[in-house]
């Protein structure tokens, strides 16, 4: 038997920063996110021809801890492959993988989509979601199309609103590898962030804001909860001991053009991960303006994306 699904990333506009300490990776503060449709994960999962296991992600074949993780993944969240351990696993990304670019959100939920199928498990988004999120939290996300929240309580749901005319520009500052994981940064940053639970009580009264804007098909307000939120969960994290710096000089650079952009009445708003790169939100109508004031700056290495209004899904 063979399974395919494909999962697309998303990106937070108000994020998921710091876990509470309870088994089923519950966040201290709520997200909301886009689904993108020009960024996913395709996983194929088969059984293994000489009864191995196997993991290989973008044609390379993959061993020691990376192979670990998954292979503890599967274990403790299927328990038929726990029964009989032999699968073949095959992933792309077609996404620069562990850049700020939410690969691991896409692959864990491509992967979950996959395995589901392939062992006749539930494959509500709400069951998948539990499972993903264990792999990386911000996947339950990726069960849905357009705007998605998830929030304290666990409860993961799509935000009706209009994402027609959206879309991110990606400035690719640094494919690279990041250089400390989310998981880690998190844990840091709960422990020794003073600010921290400044942190959580400003998101959640950001997220309230933000569902309004979405509510109210306000963009300029959407984008100004996203910029300021994005800029708040980075001052937090390099609050932390030792600081966590995902930014960089040339990212800083970036958001010095897209603050020049704003200042001639482009609504463009930048947004950053667990990572250098910058996102930027906009709107269709301003695109072209947003692509020439880049290039005039020499940034030419950008990925554009529509949002998708769908979320993870089986293709064959
Ligand atoms: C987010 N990020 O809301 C936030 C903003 C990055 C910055 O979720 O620790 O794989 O495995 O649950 O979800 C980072 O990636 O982290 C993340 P873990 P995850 O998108």
């Amino acid at each position: 038997m063979k399974v395919t699904a494909k999962a697309p990333i998303n990106i937070a506009l108000i994020k998921y920063w710091g876990k509470q300490p309870s088994a089923d990776i519950k966040p201290y503060n709520d997200s909301i996110s886009l689904t993108l449709d020009a960024l996913y994960t395709i996983t194929t999962v088969e059984t293994h021809p000489e009864g191995l296991f196997s993991y290989r992600l973008n044609d390379r074949l993959i061993l020691g801890n990376d192979l670990t993780r998954i292979w503890y993944f599967l274990q403790t969240y299927f328990p038929k492959f726990k029964a009989n351990p032999s699968l073949k696993i095959t992933a792309k990304n077609h996404v620069p993988t562990a850049a700020g670019l939410a690969s691991s959100a896409s692959g864990f939920a491509a992967l979950t989509l996959a395995l589901a199928r392939y062992y006749k498990m539930s494959e509500t988004p709400e069951d998948l979601a539990k499972i993903a999120k264990q792999g990386s939290g911000s996947s339950a996300r990726s069960f849905y199309g357009g705007y998605v929240s998830w929030k304290t309580d666990g409860t993961i749901a799509k935000i009706p609103g209009d994402t027609d005319t959206l879309c991110f520009v990606i400035v690719l500052v640094d494919a690279n590898e990041k250089y400390l994981s989310s998981r880690e940064a998190m844990k840091r940053t709960v422990a020794t962030a003073h600010s921290y639970h400044t942190y959580v009580k400003e998101s959640q009264k950001k997220a309230l804001n933000m569902e309004k804007a979405i509510a109210d098909n306000d963009f300029s307000t959407i984008g100004r909860l996203t910029e300021t939120h994005a800029r708040h969960m980075h001052e937090t994290m390099s609050s932390a001991m030792p600081p966590i710096q995902y930014l960089t000089n040339e990212s800083r650079k970036v958001l010095d053009v897209v603050a020049k952009m704003q200042d001639q009445g482009i609504k463009a708003y930048a947004t950053m991960d667990a990572g250098s790169n910058v996102k930027i939100l906009t709107k269709t109508n301003h695109l072209d303006d947003i692509q020439t004031f880049l290039h005039n700056h020499g940034y030419r290495d950008l990925i554009l994306s529509k949002i998708s209004n769908k979320g993870a899904e089986i293709l064959e």
